[in-house]
């Protein structure tokens, strides 16, 4: 409820000031009513201050403990709340919870975020953003921790600490450092279709509310029978997408960093809820084995003509966060968070992050990360031989048994929550990925997604980057690109001259997590 014609998000105290009777009594840590809060205990007015000043040890200390670790990737983000419902059947291929019934609402917890960006960086830098999901089921919580584009840099998870570290800064300088990141880009020429995707308008989305959320991966869906297919999911945005020119970006990202957070703060805030369609595409396992491409390789898509999309769902966010850092810093998603009927897919991205989320959050958050209250399965209560560890702030499963197997009434398994059984077979090497197609997809994106002016701010974009690495690198990104296209890099070489030709040209204005 906004009030003295300031928005919702900015005048959040004097809401909340609104909404209390009475001022509540001040209290330390530990309960026990403060008399004074504005002066410390000292020896007469010039101090010393004594050991036994509680009020002021208790506070100190706690403020000097408030940070954790922000997130490696994805540190600057949003969060809201609300409910996914059931508008369409796809039991024939799917038994998880959420879609046993149309009309059946889960409530669902999200956090959109950019990814190369400090805690504080700004929101419309180019980048690609963050789209994750929490379901909370009656069968535990399921995560889907996907981005606003349907494909990434690298398809094997062993090159991801080495590729965000040319997203961030340099070892010495500390600055972003053109150089990392286009000689990375150029090695790696898998990386192409995503980069394209990047510096496309899609890589400055206007806020979090118009943009589309992909899980991107192929998972496997399992249905009451056990059979399987695979799958992919797709939320379309339904306010519509809506991108930022690079300009007006780089303009917001000075004038007000806070720009996505702050706009779906108001929206939810004002009563005006956004939405998302999900979809899901289905492959078979034989179609699988047909595919003209591996179709567990995430820097590619599937072909909508081919694998057309099915309505699921809606979601819709109707909640605000009322602690960022209790429902938002502290939200812990993880690709491994699944419940039955949704499984892992053979997707090596997909299984190097099976492991790196929970164990991120162990690190982050403690490995009781599960206990606290937004991550908590609510609708499904745990039980399990897991105990004690730091910060355990439950009831620690009380008196049950902490072995298994026992006499003694602990909970137990059952087989028909079995994960799908299915064969595997192969020679156990490290397969060199680098030389798989990398630039059909590339070429079709350029030639038959983006239109002529779309062609051209993308070119635009990547100029204005590349032109701030060195040549020899500029050369090479010049000749992958091309290789998408013969005209997307000539495009590129004429755009590259024409910024050499402005005196003084390099990169350094622009806003980009990269
Ligand atoms: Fe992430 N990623 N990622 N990522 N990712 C993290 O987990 C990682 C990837 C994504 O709002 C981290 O809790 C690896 C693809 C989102 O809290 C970390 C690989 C996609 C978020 C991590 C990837 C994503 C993260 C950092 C390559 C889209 C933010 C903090 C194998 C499909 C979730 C954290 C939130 C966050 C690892 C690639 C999406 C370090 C190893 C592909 C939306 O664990």
């Amino acid at each position: 409820m906004a009030s003295n014609n300031r928005d919702p998000a900015t005048s959040q105290l004097s809401d909340y000031k609104k909404s209390q009777m009475d001022s509540n009594r001040l209290t330390t840590g530990t309960g026990a009513p403060v008399g004074m809060k504005t002066a410390s205990l000292t020896v007469g007015p010039k101090g010393p201050i004594l050991l036994q000043d509680f009020v002021f040890t208790d506070e100190m200390a706690h403020f000097n403990r408030e940070r954790i670790p922000e997130r490696v990737v994805h540190a600057k983000g949003a969060g809201a709340f609300g409910y996914f419902e059931t508008t369409h059947d796809i039991r024939k291929y799917c038994k998880a919870a959420p879609f046993q019934e149309i009309g059946k609402k889960t409530r669902v917890g999200i956090r959109f975020s950019t990814v190369g960006g400090e805690s504080g960086s700004a929101d419309t830098a180019r980048d690609p953003r963050g789209f994750a999901v929490k379901f909370y089921t009656e069968d535990g919580n399921w995560d889907l921790v996907g981005n606003n584009t349907p494909i990434f840099f690298i398809r094997d998870p062993i090159l991801f600490p080495s590729f965000i570290h040319t997203q961030k800064r340099n070892p010495q300088t500390h600055c972003k450092d053109p150089d990392m990141f286009w000689d990375f880009i150029t090695l790696r020429p898998e990386t192409t279709h995503q980069v394209s995707f990047l510096f496309s308008d899609r890589g400055t989305p206007d806020g979090y509310r118009h943009m589309n959320g992909y899980g991107s991966h192929t998972f496997k869906m399992v249905n009451n029978s056990g059979g399987a297919v695979y799958c992919k999911f797709h939320f379309k945005t339904d306010q519509g997408i809506k991108n930022l020119m690079s300009e007006e970006a780089d303009h917001l990202s000075g004038a007000n960093p806070d720009y996505a957070i702050q706009d779906l703060y108001n929206a939810i805030a004002n009563g005006n809820f956004p939405s998302w369609t999900l979809y899901i595409q289905v492959m078979t396992f034989e179609a699988a084995e047909k595919f003209r491409w591996n179709p567990f390789d995430l820097t590619k898509v599937w072909p909508h003509a081919e694998y057309p999309l099915i309505p699921v769902g809606r979601m819709v966010l109707d909640t605000n966060p009322r602690n960022y850092f209790a429902e938002v810093e502290q939200i812990a998603f993880s690709p491994a968070h699944m419940i039955p009927g949704i499984e892992a897919s053979l997707d090596k991205m997909l299984q190097g992050r099976l492991f790196s989320y929970s164990d991120t959050h162990r690190h982050r958050l403690g490995s009781n990360y599960l206990q606290i209250p937004v991550n908590c399965p609510f609708k499904s209560r745990i039980s399990n031989y897991q105990r004690d560890g730091p910060q355990c702030v439950n009831d620690n499963q009380a008196g049950a048994p902490n072995y298994f197997p026992n006499s003694f009434s602990g909970p137990v398994d059952n087989v028909s929550h079995s994960e799908c059984p299915f064969k595997i077979s192969g020679d156990v090497m490290r397969y060199n990925t680098a030389d798989e197609d990398n630039f059909t997809q590339v070429g079709m994106f350029y030639r038959q997604v983006l239109n002529p002016a779309e062609r051209k701010r993308l070119v635009k974009n990547i100029a204005n980057h590349l032109i701030g690495a060195q040549e020899f690198l500029q050369s090479r990104a010049i000749k992958t690109f091309g290789q998408a296209d013969p005209e997307y890099g000539r495009k590129l070489q004429e755009e590259l001259n024409k910024l050499k030709l402005e005196k003084g040209k390099t990169s350094s204005g622009v806003q980009a997590n990269l």
